[in-house]
């Protein structure tokens, strides 16, 4: 146990006792006797902020990662003074300051503590860079545990972890890698059913330790800037992960492509490569909505510019793609070639755009261009130039969505892989070293290209995707895991951290199916595939230096397998719509780690292999080579075998048969799942009929089906179909509701029914209360189908 004097020797401060405290509308502001203000700020009922400043003086209130159109307000805030806290009263919760050194405690209204104060809050001075180590400890129940952190390469509860932020090119990162290539300091703890959130706000490099130096302690901490953090109150996981979605924000809804099956590779080239990929693809009959250019695009790695040898007419490129239904989409670097010849070199170092060192001179760095300077990202200016250079690739060419890669920033060949310290950076008016500006860089620019690409491209949605990112960065950008490797261990790592960086708020993730590095046997191709067609991003990418990977190249088995699932894929394609849907409305991760779905259920606290797709696919990938099947947890309630409709009973364990064409795939019952006919891409087909597969259950259950034109922003003008159903099983009776928001008007008229699970023979439908003949419908007894007009609001099937 250290003591807090052994503390203060290793040159630890503390807040001393309190001097004073008031409070405004939403603010309680207290001063303790060496000069300490710590400002705690309701938000909203659920949710406070802290702010420490070590000499009173608070530094400008700023911050890249919170939307500024959060939702915020609260229905009620009580200060009450005690003999020895001061007592602040939420209508969810409660928290204390103690009056003899403010550490804080956070209870329920019930009295039973969330989470308190070890040491609370101490610091360190810095010598050499001035200002502050700022630190938080928190003391850490028995039996708690801990989610979030972002693209954390390590087991998905993070208890017994010490881990720190700061975006880092990892190329063939492994397991327990520490900094990879986001920095998201938000994570949720939980203990006794009661879960809460702590958002680290703070762009330094951050660390986080969960009771791993000590065993009941938790603790924060930054080597810079302010302790400045959100609580969050649950006690339901969900509820803090929305919380905290909304006050960092969402995405727009993304174009209905992307979230169909992408290949990519590093690099496909020249123009006859890339046609070939594309026209294989189509001749094979393998779904595909986009095809991706690597670097080799450019004239000698020259951002917004084409190797005309390779590529001597974009334009009709691009154009001929689109015609055969692929997207293109294009990789762009921070790093600009120092070239005097080069326009954007030349436009940057005009304008006084590029990045420089502390005493003046230029960042000057090597990537792949070869010596580059880098856009300072964190100006605003800068910014809006770098959006412009899109006009071309975006407006002209047509190129559809763009890759930022490098942007943690990566530089080659130097000690630290980044800049130094000392660069300077604007952060929007606030400048600062890099030190700070570090983890937000890569957002800044995913910020910038999202802004151009929305700008050339509309009235088309843009679609970005990321490799560094902070939090909040989900507003402009997807993203992936980046360079990980084609081994089996790499597979079970794509599935915890896609998880993992679904409930940091930024779901719109996936990994380089198969491996970036190396190369994948085929069979390792097809388990990681069909991990990867539940991933809101599904892409194939890989180094290429180690040999093919695209789908046939594996022989013809792997082929049919994998065609059938990225089938799978596209017949979801609505089902993952909704997803999305739910995700940018209300904050609602894509994927839901067990503990996240039921976290009542102590199994779950452990538990990753096993995920919730939505909200009613259980899915759970095979990991090893070799294995016919697999033992699985399934949480509680009933789950439909996806492949053969049997019944599962779930709060248990299983083997689950899974051969290499079959994985295990589970439906919630009561389930209504909205599927599209298979496409070769996106919007290939007029959809003239929508199926609904309509799973059985004894009891009732909700299901939604959200729809709008797939691309385009009317969607916001009402432009969009939501429609609710809910199920209601009786031992001879389904009825089947549907409440309909939004004037979309589908282009089909009929719903084709299929019942899974329906334990009676089916004599009578009502429509509306009336009967209908059973031949009208198109009753097929055998397969239980049915077709019904789409605007039914009551369905009643008799037995
Ligand atoms: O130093 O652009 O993670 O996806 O193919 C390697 C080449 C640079 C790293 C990315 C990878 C991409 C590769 N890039």
């Amino acid at each position: 146990m250290i003591t807090n004097t052994e503390l203060e020797h290793k040159g630890n401060l503390y807040p001393a006792g309190l001097v004073s405290f008031d409070h405004d509308q939403d603010t309680v502001s207290f001063l303790s006797k060496n000069g300490v203000r710590l400002n705690i700020t309701v938000l909203r009922d659920n949710m406070l902020r802290f702010r420490y400043a070590t000499n009173g003086i608070f530094e400008d209130d700023f911050s890249y990662a919170v939307d500024k159109d959060h939702p915020h307000g609260f229905n009620h805030l009580k200060v009450e003074e005690h003999e020895t806290h001061v007592v602040i009263t939420t209508e969810k919760f409660i928290c204390k300051v103690a009056k003899v050194d403010l550490r804080v405690g956070m209870y329920e209204l019930t009295g039973k503590p969330i989470v308190e104060d070890e040491l609370g809050f101490h610091w360190e001075e810095s010598f050499e860079f001035g200002g502050n180590f700022v630190k938080m400890s928190k003391a850490s129940k028995d039996q708690e545990n801990f989610f979030g952190l972002g693209d954390k390469p390590t087991n998905f509860n993070l208890k017994g972890k010490r881990l720190s932020l700061w975006n880092t090119d990892q190329y063939a990162y492994g397991k327990d890698t520490a900094e990879l290539y986001k920095a998201v300091p938000y994570y949720m703890g939980l203990h006794n059913n009661i879960g809460y959130g702590i958002f680290f706000d703070n762009t330094f490099k951050t660390h986080f330790d969960f009771c791993h130096e000590r065993r009941n302690v938790t603790s924060f901490w930054a080597d810079g800037g302010e302790m400045n953090y959100y609580f969050i109150y649950g006690p339901q996981l969900s509820d803090v992960l929305t919380t905290y979605t909304d006050l960092t924000g969402k995405p727009e809804l993304p174009p209905m492509w992307a979230l169909g099956f992408h290949q990519c590779k590093w690099s496909y080239y020249p123009e006859s490569k890339v046609k070939e990929i594309t026209s294989k693809f189509r001749e094979l009959n393998f779904p595909c909505d986009a095809i991706y250019l690597d670097i080799d695009y450019m004239e000698g790695f020259r951002c917004f510019t084409w190797n005309n040898d390779y590529f001597p007419d974009p334009k009709r490129m691009v154009q001929e793609l689109e015609e055969d239904g692929f997207k293109t989409v294009a990789i762009i670097d921070p790093g600009i070639k120092i070239d005097l010849d080069y326009s954007v070199f030349k436009e940057g170092l005009e304008n006084d755009y590029f990045c420089r060192r502390a005493d003046g001179p230029y960042m000057r760095g090597k990537v792949w261009p070869g010596e580059c300077y880098f856009p300072d990202f964190t100006n605003p200016e800068v910014r809006e130039w770098w959006s412009g250079l899109y006009r071309e690739l975006i407006g002209e060419i047509g190129v559809k969505g763009v890759w930022n890669d490098m942007n943690e920033p990566a530089v080659m060949e130097v000690p630290g892989k980044t800049f130094p310290f000392d660069v300077r950076h604007d952060y929007d008016g606030h400048k600062c070293s890099h030190r700070k500006a570090h983890n937000v860089y890569g957002m800044q620019m995913a910020r910038a290209t999202y802004e151009g690409v929305k700008k050339y491209n509309f009235p088309k949605r843009p679609f970005i995707i990321t490799r560094a990112n902070y939090s909040g960065g989900q507003r402009y950008t997807s993203t992936w895991t980046g360079d990980n490797v084609a081994t089996w261990e790499h597979l079970w790592l794509a599935n915890v951290q896609i998880q993992r960086l679904c409930v940091s708020g930024m779901s719109f993730a996936g990994s380089d199916i198969g491996g970036f590095a190396e190369q994948p046997s085929g069979e390792l191709y097809t388990r990681w595939l069909q991990l990867g067609i539940f991933h809101p991003f599904c892409r194939v990418h890989s180094s290429g230096d180690h040999g093919e990977q695209e789908p046939w190249f594996f022989g013809d088995d792997v082929l049919e397998i994998s065609r059938k699932f990225v089938e799978l894929r596209y017949q979801l394609l609505p089902y993952l719509y909704t997803a999305f849907y739910k995700y940018v409305e209300e904050g609602m991760p894509i994927l839901k780690p067990l503990v996240y779905h039921d976290q009542e259920d102590v199994q779950t606290h452990y538990r990753s292999d096993e995920f919730i797709f939505g909200n009613q696919f259980l899915v759970c990938p095979i990991q090893e080579p070799n294995v016919q099947g697999r033992r699985m947890y399934f949480p509680r309630g009933k789950w439909y075998n996806f492949w053969n409709d049997t019944l599962v009973t779930g709060g248990r364990e299983m083997w689950v048969d899974a051969p290499l064409e079959s994985m295990p795939i589970f439906v919630k019952e009561g389930a209504i799942i909205p599927k599209y006919p298979v496409q070769q891409y996106v919007d290939e087909k007029k959809i003239e009929q929508m199926s609904l597969d309509i799973y059985y259950k004894l009891g009732k259950e909700n299901s939604e089906f959200y729809e709008d034109s797939h691309d385009g922003y009317e969607y916001r003008q009402g432009g969009f179909s939501l429609r609710t159903f809910k199920l209601t099983g009786k031992d001879d009776e389904v009825i089947v509701q549907q409440h309909k928001h939004g004037k979309y008007a589908s282009t089909y008229d009929t719903f084709k029914l299929t019942f899974h699970g329906v334990p009676f023979e089916i004599r009578k439908v009502f429509f509306e209360n009336e009967e209908v003949n059973l031949e009208d419908l198109q009753y097929n007894a055998e397969d239980q189908t049915m077709i019904v007009s789409k605007d039914f609001s009551e369905l009643h099937l008799v037995g």
